[in-house]
């Protein structure tokens, strides 16, 4: 079939809209209509050529929801009409990783979904006669795509796909490092570094999760209205901080962080996540994705007294598993998204959602179809 897709043709170039050829579903794979895909910083860092896997041309976008069109030989879990958000991150419920009950971090389809084939090897997506590529498995900037049927979960009916498309990505990311990875527990201190798409979950999570003191630490100063309304109690800009950062963080909550959480991708903020813990018991958890290349360091006495170092990819969520449990908040009004979703586009002002962001003036722009 003739799709319309948003096609990232090379690095540092803006998507150029494009219609392209989208062959069906093969065995265990799923066709989905996808109604609205969110535009993730994860989307930019691609876009912007610093990520080791990214290639291209591809169509990225890995924030979607939609609906299953058709289906291939064997598909069992979801049937035409579902509506399903998909997941990069998928749970096949079969494989060492998944049966571990340890990591969400299924490796069932790791491989081909890295090189940006599906699971036999090739693409469904093709321009002009050549192959264009998938991305995280999911390539949601295109009014269809074909995916595994491990990836993706079936949601409820009456759930907005323009609201829900965000817990493809940046809502279970951040709301699940808290309960998933952290575990945080009630009457907790938090410290939060980025209040973005990523960390103003982290702070509704923390809410949920019943947290005392929920600090948000971010340059942007436009973010602390915002992230207050989704919990946060002390706003830091690190600007307008005299001294040091960590020293100033500690004594703020009273000795240290019993959980922070790094939401930048920045190296620096992660070694100041660290230190701002609790010396004996303080966890810190990286979220933020930093550039290829880069490394971390801290002193190791730092984790000989007591402060642990741990990351989150997709929140620790199972997909087919969480996904929907987190819809089901959203629809209940435990979980506030449609605040986040500061503005909408068609998919030809795809572009202006990639500007909004790098100009700090949008927490999360949606495309809809
Ligand atoms: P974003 O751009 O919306 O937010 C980043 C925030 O950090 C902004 O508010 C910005 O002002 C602030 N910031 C930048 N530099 C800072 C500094 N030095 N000190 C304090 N604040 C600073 O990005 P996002 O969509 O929230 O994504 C955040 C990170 O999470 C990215 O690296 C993204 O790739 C990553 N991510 C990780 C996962 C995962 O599963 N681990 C999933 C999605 C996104
Ligand atoms: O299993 O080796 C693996 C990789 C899993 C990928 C997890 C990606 C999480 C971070 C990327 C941000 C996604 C938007
Ligand atoms: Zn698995």
């Amino acid at each position: 079939m003739q799709v319309r897709a948003a096609v990232a043709f090379e690095a540092k170039k803006p998507l150029s809209i494009e219609t392209i050829h989208l062959e069906g579903p093969k065995a265990g794979e799923v066709l989905v209509e996808i109604k609205a895909t969110g535009v993730c910083h994860t989307d930019a860092y691609t876009l912007s050529g610093l990520d080791s896997e990214g290639m291209f041309p591809c169509i990225l976008g890995h924030e979607g929801a939609g609906i299953v069109v058709d289906i291939g030989p064997g598909v069992t879990s979801v049937k035409k009409g579902d509506h399903v958000i998909p997941l990069y991150t998928p749970e096949c419920r079969q494989c060492e990783y998944c049966l571990s009950q340890k990591t969400n971090l299924c490796q069932a389809i790791r491989e081909t979904q890295g090189r940006g084939v599906m699971p036999d090897g090739t693409s469904r997506f093709r321009l002009d006669g050549q192959d264009v590529w998938h991305y995280m498995g999911t390539s949601t900037f295109s009014n269809y795509t074909v995916l595994p049927e491990i990836a993706v979960a079936k949601i409820r009916e009456d759930a907005p796909f323009d609201k829900v498309c965000y817990i493809g990505c940046g809502v279970t990311t951040g709301v699940g490092a808290v309960i998933h990875t952290a575990k945080v527990t009630p009457g907790s201190n938090v410290v939060v570094f980025g209040l973005g798409g990523i960390g103003l979950n982290v702070v509704q999570g923390a809410r949920l999760a019943g947290a005392d003191m929920i600090v948000g630490v971010d340059i942007n100063p436009n973010r602390k209205a915002m992230a207050e309304k989704f919990g946060m109690t002390h706003f830091v800009n690190p600007k307008e901080v005299e001294g040091d950062l960590v020293p100033y963080l500690v004594s703020l909550t009273k000795g240290g962080a019993d959980y922070s959480f790094e939401c930048i991708g920045n190296v620096t903020t992660m070694r100041q996540a660290l230190e701002c813990c609790h010396k004996g018991w303080g966890q810190s958890v990286i979220i933020g994705v930093a550039p290829s290349g880069t490394e971390i360091s801290t002193r190791p006495f730092q984790l000989v007294t007591g402060r642990v170092w741990k990351g989150s990819a997709f929140g620790g969520a199972r997909g087919r598993t969480d996904v929907p449990k987190i819809v089901d908040w959203y629809m209940e009004g435990k979980i506030n998204i449609d605040d986040m979703i500061t503005h909408t586009m068609p998919l030809e002002k795809i572009n202006d959602a990639f500007d909004l962001m790098h100009e700090g003036k949008s927490i999360r722009s949606v495309v809809t179809f």
